[in-house]
């Protein structure tokens, strides 16, 4: 069975490294009293024998300082990152413990967006709020209550609050004959087990979703660019008859998103590319559109910042097209195969209904050929036609 990972996360001195020895049932991670954090680095433990199905991992603790929380919060987003490499699944989390001190009375928000920013990658992933030196039985109820309180004002900055154990990792002396005893760690580890299944599923997903949005950042950053170069093309004073002059950026624009996606570049996928190329520059779905867009009446503005405006448009809409036809193929709901789709898929991006409110955006355009102010309406323009924007 796949080894899930279990990350410990909370402020500094609430008892990470004493919870996890606890857990271990060795003195394994340091601990310590101090005036600076005693972790200072992530570190991976795991049981010696196979009584727990799954690695801990310790992590530096949250400090006071803003600098130390973003070294933090740093140190696990670098470590998670590491999972979006390939064959780096090790590196996965699975179930989080948010250890929060039983002895404060206080649980700040804050503190809770420090563990969201931190984990950021993992939104699926179950949390179990651990409440660390629960030496008064008779608070424990009280400091859960105060937890899902706490909780409930971060909505925003959600994660998967699943269950609330108060513990006592190590026996803790008030005076020679008063002992608060260790408790709640055998709960912790049968909870913990019993979230695990689903921890992997989750973690599959995030992982998933993330490496998407990665590929997702990129293609569109490509879009611009490419967005700005046809720009250019269309400033250019010549007549701008068909968009047959476009093919080149077009081409170039679909190539790299295609390669995000890892597209097979065999027979079917040439023969698909060449359909997207072409749906921007030979089909009737791109002519209708320029004629349309020069025909906007009393619009003040030069045939080339107009052909500028277009040549732009189509561009982008390509790019959105390419990136959602290629993610589709990239997720096996879609293959190379399926050339009449994606046509009509880019029919649709390519429709009139650009053209239904531009005018009111093409009218706060001033008529000076600037590349900037032309690929802002240009993403005016296509922002208003509904879906197409990238619906996952
Ligand atoms: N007796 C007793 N002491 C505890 C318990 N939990 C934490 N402590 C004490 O609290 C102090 C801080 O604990 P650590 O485990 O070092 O805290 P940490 O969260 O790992 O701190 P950083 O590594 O700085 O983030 C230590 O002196 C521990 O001995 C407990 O359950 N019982
Ligand atoms: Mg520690």
């Amino acid at each position: 069975m796949e080894r899930g990972n279990v990350l410990v996360i909370g402020n500094s001195g609430v008892g990470k490294s004493t919870l996890i020895n606890a857990v271990l049932g060795e003195d394994i991670a340091k601990t310590g009293w101090g005036s600076t954090g005693t972790t200072s680095k992530l570190e991976v433990y795991e049981s010696k024998n196979d009584d727990i199905p799954f690695r801990i991992i310790d992590t530096i603790g949250f400090q006071p300082s803003l600098s130390q929380q973003h070294r933090a919060i740093r140190a696990v987003k670098q470590w998670s990152n590491e999972c979006a490499k390939k064959g780096k699944t090790d590196n996965q989390i699975n179930v989080i413990w948010f250890c929060v001190d039983g002895t404060s009375s206080k649980l700040f928000p804050d503190t809770i967006k420090n563990l969201t920013k931190a984990a950021s990658m993992w939104k699926s992933v179950p949390v179990i709020v651990v409440i660390t030196k629960s030496y008064s039985i008779l608070e424990r109820k009280q400091n859960i209550q105060m937890v899902h309180n706490a909780f409930a004002t971060q909505k925003r900055h959600g994660c998967n609050l699943r269950e609330v154990i108060p513990v006592v990792a190590a026996s803790y002396a008030l005076n020679e004959t008063a002992f608060a005893e260790p408790d709640g760690i055998t709960e912790l580890i049968n909870t913990t087990n019993d979230l695990l299944p689903e921890g992997l599923q989750a973690a599959k997903k995030d992982l998933d979703n993330f490496v998407l949005n990665r590929k997702r950042f990129f293609a569109q950053s490509v879009v611009t660019a490419a967005t700005t170069a046809g720009i250019a093309v269309g400033l250019v004073p010549i007549t701008f008859s068909d968009a047959a002059l476009l093919t080149p950026t077009e081409a170039a624009e679909i190539n790299s998103i295609a390669r995000i996606y890892g597209i097979n570049k065999d027979e079917k996928g040439k023969r698909f590319l060449q359909s997207i190329v072409d749906a921007g520059t030979v089909s009737a779905a791109a002519k209708t559109l320029i004629s349309a867009l020069k025909a906007i009446p009393g619009i003040n503005l030069g045939a080339s910042v107009i052909n500028a405006v277009i040549a732009g448009v189509i561009v982008f809409a390509l790019g959105e097209g390419s990136i959602y036809a290629f993610e589709q193929i990239y997720r096996g709901n879609k293959s190379t195969d399926d050339i009449d789709w994606v046509k009509k898929l880019l029919e649709s991006k390519l429709s009139l209904n650009i053209v239904e409110k531009a005018k009111p955006i093409l009218e706060k355009l001033k008529d000076s050929p600037d590349p900037k102010a032309i690929l802002k309406t240009v993403m005016e323009l296509i922002a208003t036609v509904p879906g197409t924007s990238n619906e996952k």
